[in-house]
C-alpha cells in the first residue's frame, strides 16, 4: 500500500442550510462565530483562535445535509499521497482546483467507505488573528473546530479505515462483542473524529471548542432568557468519554453542534486506548444523567461527491440505545436488570 498522507487535523466542514440569514443569526450571533466573508449563497465562519480562511462554510441549499469534512495535510506532496493511497483502496477520488471553495488552495476529494465526503487540503488563506480581540469575543467566545462525529452502521471498519490513515484512538465505548462508538484523533487532543453506531453514513455533529465551562453554561443562560431553549437538546454535562464539558445544540435545520471544553492530552504515540463498558452509566454523561432519544436516533443526510443524498445503510449490530435501558440514567444493560 501506498503511504498515507499525513493528516494534521480536522479543519472545516460545510454544511447545505436552507434559510442562510436565520444560519447567520445562529452561527455568528447566538455562538459567536466570526464571518470571515459572505455572498449570496454562503457564509465563510471561522473561531477566535483560527488563523485559517475558515472552519465552516454555510451554503444556501433546498434540503439540510452535510457537503463535506475536511482535513488540512501537512504538505501539498501530501495531496499526491492522499491520491494514491485512496486510489490503491479502490475509493473514488477527485482533484479540485485552488479556490474551488474559497479561501483553500488544491484539494483532493474522496468518498471514505463509510460513505463519507472528505476533503484533504494543504494551501489556505491566512486570516488576521482575533486571539487577542476580547472586544470581538461573544456568543460562547468559540475558539475552533475541534472534531466531527460521524454515525455509521459498523464501527469496526470505520475504526480500521481511520486507524490504517494514521489517526489514534482515544477512547471506545464497547461490551465483550460489539464496538458502540470510537474516538480518534491525529492531533492531540480526545479526537478528530468520533464513530457513532447507528444508520448511516449521517452526520451526528460537528463540534466547537470554547474556553472554559462558564462560556457553555452562560450561553444556555442566554438561549433560557431570548425563549431560544429549544435549540438545547442535550446537556450541558461532563462527558464520560474524553472528560469535557458539553452542550449539544440543534441549528435552525436541526444539524447537531457541540460546544466542547477540557478535554485532554493525547500526543504520545503509545497513548493507551480507554475503553468504556457499555454498561457504566458514566461513559457518556459522568454524572449519570440521561441522553435523550433523539440524540441517538437523529442526524444529518450526507452529499456523495455529486452533490447526491447518500443512502442508509441500517446497523446490523445491536444499538447502544438498546442495550441500555432508555436512557443512560438506568445504567444497567436489560438482561442484567431483568435478574
Ligand atoms: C462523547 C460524545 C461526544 C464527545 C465526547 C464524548 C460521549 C458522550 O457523552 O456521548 O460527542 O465529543
Amino acid at each position: 500500500m501506498p503511504t498515507p498522507p499525513d493528516i494534521l487535523r480536522a479543519a472545516s466542514a460545510e454544511l447545505v442550510v436552507t434559510d442562510l440569514e436565520r444560519s447567520r443569526w445562529f452561527y455568528t450571533e447566538t455562538l459567536g462565530l466570526v464571518v470571515t466573508a459572505a455572498d449570496d449563497d454562503a457564509l465563510y465562519l471561522r473561531g477566535m483562535e483560527e488563523y485559517t480562511h475558515h472552519s465552516l462554510v454555510l451554503r444556501r441549499g433546498e434540503q439540510p445535509a452535510l457537503a463535506r469534512l475536511s482535513y488540512r495535510v501537512r504538505t501539498p506532496a501530501d495531496l499526491d499521497a492522499a491520491e494514491a493511497y485512496f486510489g490503491a483502496l479502490g475509493l473514488p477520488t477527485r482533484r479540485v482546483p485552488a479556490g474551488t471553495t474559497l479561501g483553500i488552495g488544491e484539494a483532493v476529494r474522496v468518498l471514505d467507505p463509510l460513505g463519507f465526503p472528505m476533503e484533504l487540503f494543504h494551501d489556505v488563506t491566512h486570516v488576521p488573528r482575533l486571539t487577542q480581540r476580547y472586544d470581538l469575543y461573544h456568543g460562547v467566545e468559540p475558539a475552533r473546530l475541534d472534531h466531527f462525529n460521524v454515525m455509521t452502521p459498523d464501527i469496526a471498519a470505520g475504526h480500521r479505515f481511520y486507524s490504517d490513515l494514521g489517526f489514534r484512538c482515544s477512547e471506545t465505548i464497547e461490551d465483550e462483542s460489539t464496538l458502540y462508538a470510537a474516538w480518534l484523533a491525529r492531533k492531540s487532543t480526545v479526537h478528530d473524529i468520533a464513530l457513532t453506531g447507528g444508520a448511516g453514513p449521517r452526520l451526528h455533529h460537528i463540534a466547537f471548542f470554547t474556553p472554559e465551562a462558564r462560556n457553555v453554561l452562560h450561553l444556555c443562560d442566554v438561549l433560557g432568557s431570548l425563549g431560544n431553549q429549544a435549540h438545547i437538546e442535550r446537556g450541558p454535562g461532563r462527558h464520560g468519554v474524553s472528560n469535557a464539558f458539553y452542550v449539544y445544540l440543534r441549528d435552525p435545520d436541526g444539524h447537531r453542534v457541540e460546544i466542547y471544553t477540557t478535554d485532554y492530552y493525547t500526543g504520545d504515540p503509545d497513548n493507551p486506548t480507554l475503553r468504556w463498558d457499555v454498561r457504566d452509566e458514566r461513559r457518556r454523561d459522568f454524572w449519570g444523567h440521561a441522553v435523550v432519544e433523539s440524540w441517538y436516533r437523529e442526524a444529518s443526510t450526507v452529499l456523495d461527491l455529486d452533490g447526491r443524498p447518500q443512502q442508509l445503510l441500517e446497523r446490523a449490530e445491536p444499538h447502544e440505545i438498546d442495550v441500555v435501558v432508555g436512557a443512560d440514567g438506568f445504567t444497567a444493560a436489560r438482561e442484567s436488570l431483568r435478574q
